[in-house]
């Protein structure tokens, strides 16, 4: 029972979920059981696998809202070939040119369980080079799986394999390039696609299960000639935020019904800040990662590169989900209608809201193994991390395996950064100088002007090299990033 003690192990150091966990240890004695009845190692391990997905199917809502194609794993393998390059597209109207993932706007959601394995080759039809990051995932950062130093040049391509791990947290992910110095251009453009896993223990909890889905992906847009103009020539004024390449999309939802949206800001380098006029949106999910219970909230903020599930209960007149205007310096959003929702059909009644969600490990408790201070300063056209530009040959942080760290981020700026880290998720502990009452993990996070955020992170399972960076992707293209290991 070697992968028993394993599964404990992670438990107690890790990003695993306790649900997950749950599940995984009721897989292991099916096993055990089957061992006693000569079944073959296979027959075991492909049930293990099965078991992995939710019992019962993820249902989506169809009333003609269009969303992303999909595609989805069989038998435990996703196996796509993604081609970047320059297409025509529905880019809020038809025939918008710019440079896509297979001329698609937003690109194909993916859906996986936890212990697949998810393939993609990457074909360069660009004129750039670029790369790819599978944004949130719990996986090696070594080449083929998420090393986001290497380029892929114009005529290339690369076959990525990354190995979802069993205790791989079900939520929302994504994936777009993060070739440094490109990644703004080519992820404005709208280079980018919702990543879903889908677990057994959350999605097929009471109060989840069979309450029917949408995926929403919100992309900043500007169009100038018939084409999406390259970021460093957007109009406070003229940009527009579109779901899934659409503006203004309409939506139905009955009164009393409620519907599990999946929303993923795909955009370059805005935040928005969500909301329903006259209505709660109930949070179960940040970045991936299930709340503790529902958070019901008048306002959702989403940093560029997060994501936010959230449960929406019908009211009985038609409204809309809005982006309230938000300030920064340079990207200053003004308010917009995203979607129109249309109260449809009769009043559902009986429908309950899940009383709690997801049980992550509360780093709060542990202790200490390293502190550090990170900041964050922009003078542009430079963004500094600790007082230096990104260098992919400078290593600036080095962890040990298995340890248990304290990052306070600092932003010593005049306008918002965010701070997102990958292969490890973060726990949010303190906001300023008031500490976070509830277990909250976020991949990124947003880290207002002149404040500061502190975070616990433990760096299980994968040692190597990678970064973190602010997910306002001009800034990490002007250097806001930094090179870190994990050693033994
Ligand atoms: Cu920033």
């Amino acid at each position: 029972m070697g992968s028993l003690k394993q599964a404990r192990q992670r438990a107690d150091g890790s990003s695993v979920s306790r649900l997950t966990l749950v599940a995984t240890l009721a897989v292991l004695a099916v096993a055990g059981a089957a061992a006693a009845v000569l079944l073959t190692r296979d027959a075991a391990s492909a049930r293990e696998r099965a078991s992995l997905c939710p019992r019962t199917p993820i249902e989506k809502v169809r009333d003609g809202f269009r969303e992303p194609r999909e595609l989805r794993s069989r038998d435990g393998v996703l196996s796509v070939t993604l081609r970047a390059r320059p297409a025509r597209a529905f880019i809020s109207r038809p025939g918008i040119r710019s440079d896509l993932y297979d001329g698609q706007y937003p690109a194909p959601t993916l859906r996986v369980c936890p212990g697949d394995t998810l393939r993609i080759k990457l074909v360069n039809d660009l004129s750039k080079p670029t790369n790819l990051h599978v944004h949130g995932m719990h996986v090696s950062p070594r080449n083929p799986s998420d090393d986001v130093l290497i380029s892929i040049p114009p005529g290339g391509s690369h076959q990525y394999v990354y190995k979802v791990p069993r205790d791989q947290t079900p939520g929302m992910y994504w994936y777009h390039p993060h070739r440094h110095k490109l990644t703004d251009p080519q992820v404005f453009s709208g280079m980018a696609g919702a990543l879903i896993v889908e677990g057994s223990g959350y999605d097929d909890r009471p109060g989840i299960a069979g309450v029917p889905e949408r995926t929403i992906v919100v992309q900043e847009n500007q169009i100038a000639d018939g084409r999406v103009i390259d970021p460093s020539k957007v109009s406070n004024r003229k940009v527009r935020m579109l779901v899934n390449g659409r503006l203004r999309q309409r939506l139905g939802i009955a009164p009393g019904q409620i519907q599990r949206w999946r929303i993923l800001n795909a955009s370059a380098d805005r935040f928005v800040r969500l909301r329903i006029p006259g209505q709660m949106l109930d949070v179960i999910s940040e970045d991936g990662n299930p709340r503790p219970a529902p958070s019901p909230r008048r306002t959702v903020l989403i940093p560029a590169g997060g994501r936010r599930e959230v449960l929406v209960r019908g009211g009985r007149r038609s409204t809309q989900l809005q982006t309230l205007a938000f300030r920064q310096p340079f990207d200053n959003t003004r308010r917009q209608t995203l979607i129109s929702v249309r109260a449809t059909g009769r009043r559902i009644t009986g429908q309950r809201m899940p009383r709690t969600l997801g049980r992550l490990p509360d780093l709060r408790r542990g202790r200490v193994d390293r502190r550090r201070v990170i900041r964050l300063e922009s003078d542009f056209p430079r963004f500094l991390v600790n007082g230096k530009t990104f260098d992919p040959r400078r290593v600036d942080q080095t962890m040990k395996l298995g340890a248990l760290e304290q990052w306070t981020i600092r932003n010593d700026s005049g306008e918002w950064h965010s701070f997102h880290i990958h292969v490890n998720p973060v726990q949010v502990v303190r906001i300023g100088r008031r500490a976070v009452r509830s277990v909250d993990y976020e991949d990124v996070v947003a880290i207002p002007p002149r404040g500061s955020v502190t975070l616990r992170m433990r760096f299980t399972d994968f040692t190597g090299k990678f970064v973190f960076h602010c997910h306002i992707l001009g800034h990490e293209d002007g250097g806001m990033m930094s090179l870190v290991q994990v050693v033994r």
